[in-house]
């Protein structure tokens, strides 16, 4: 009989060392240490034995029952380190991974052109000042010498505000960043230095180098013994710095009704070196800002005595800016909200 017992637990033993899972170890408990295995068959047959036998086959038996329940035991502990360390292995930190892309905002190519033409004068002396996009018809026109029915107001189609005074409609959309030169100069006394950024409106129809909202930033500087050659000097340094150092500037004349006189400034071309191409339309010289003196009308609507004080203004579009800077061929993508154009910056 010991014998058998000795058969039963290699067998037993042999088995349990092949499982591999903790599922396994339920018939393997069944086979070996269940109702019907040999084990309890022998264990219930016991009684039939003669004493001295009963008592050491008993002996024996009970102790390879509690020898496979340890075993048993011990498989099923170490099954289940195995398994955890599997586990943990699996989900543990891999080094050579690249790392996941954590979505990055930026800031908009007009955001980033408006900061850096604002840090241009700055350099130079300027403040930054703001002013209101609802304005009224008298800052944005009248104040700057363009009363009503005057010819001028065609220069900027204009978006009204739905709200009548006096059978009048006074509110728009301001159609440029001027407006906020006469709400700068009501405010301070001379000497003045402040560049105006902002958003403006215009009833026009989009394309290519037009959008009905865009951004401009206005310049005026009022003192004692301001000349066009100060708006000269400092319009040149302003390209120089933002086009290259080797930039060469052309201002003709053009008329704005709040300056006397008027000019347009030109850079030449910096793909063509001034030769003539596409981006130049073969003139070589390309346009960024409308600047002038300012109109003495002007300056004694605000209560500056024009004897002694005089000025230069200027103003200009900063998506024309960062098209000729970027290489961009259509306005119309800026506000798109094209992912895929706006990430390039
Ligand atoms: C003005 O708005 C004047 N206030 C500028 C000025 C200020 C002159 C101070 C003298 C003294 P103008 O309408 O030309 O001028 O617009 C100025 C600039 O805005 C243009 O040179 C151009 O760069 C930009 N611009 C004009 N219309 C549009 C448009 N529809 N879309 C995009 N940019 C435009």
């Amino acid at each position: 009989m010991t014998e058998e017992l000795e058969r039963f637990k290699a067998q037993a033993l042999s088995e349990l060392e092949a499982i591999a899972e903790t599922g396994e170890l339920e018939a393997w408990r069944i086979r070996h240490l269940g109702r019907k295995s040999p084990l309890t068959g022998i264990l219930r047959g016991l009684a039939t034995l003669p004493l001295e036998e009963r008592r050491r086959l008993g002996a024996a038996a009970n102790e390879l029952k509690v020898f496979l329940e340890e075993s048993l035991a011990q498989k099923r502990q170490a099954l289940r380190e195995a398994e955890t360390a599997r586990l943990l292995a699996a989900a543990a930190l891999d080094v050579t991974l690249p790392g996941r892309p954590w979505p990055q905002g930026g800031l908009h190519i007009t955001t980033q052109i408006q900061r850096e033409v604002c840090d241009i004068f700055v350099a130079m002396g300027f403040q930054v000042a703001e002013g209101p996009e609802v304005e009224w018809d008298y800052y944005n026109f009248e104040a700057l010498n363009i009363p009503k029915d005057h010819p001028a107001r065609d220069m900027w189609a204009t978006l009204w505000i739905d709200y009548e005074r006096d059978g009048e409609r006074p509110m728009l959309l301001r159609t440029h960043t001027s407006p906020v030169q006469i709400r700068v100069m009501e405010q301070t006394r001379p000497p003045v230095r402040v560049v105006v950024p902002g958003k403006v409106y215009r009833y026009e129809a989009t394309d290519a180098t037009h959008e009905w909202m865009f951004y401009q930033i206005e310049g005026l500087a009022v003192d004692a013994n301001i000349t066009m050659a100060d708006l000269k000097g400092t319009l040149f340094q302003f390209a120089r710095r933002l086009f290259g150092p080797e930039r060469r500037v052309r201002f003709r004349c053009d008329y704005f009704p709040f300056v006397e006189p008027g000019v347009d400034m030109s850079i030449d071309c910096f793909v063509c070196g001034g030769k003539g191409c596409r981006l130049c339309s073969e003139s070589g010289w390309i346009e960024i800002l409308g600047a002038g003196m300012v109109h003495p009308n002007i300056l004694r609507r605000v209560g500056y005595d024009p004897e002694v004080y005089s000025g230069f203004a200027f103003g200009m579009g900063l998506e024309r800016i960062a098209m000729l800077r970027h290489g961009i061929d259509d306005i119309r993508l800026f506000y798109a909200n094209d992912l895929r154009f706006l990430r390039q910056f």
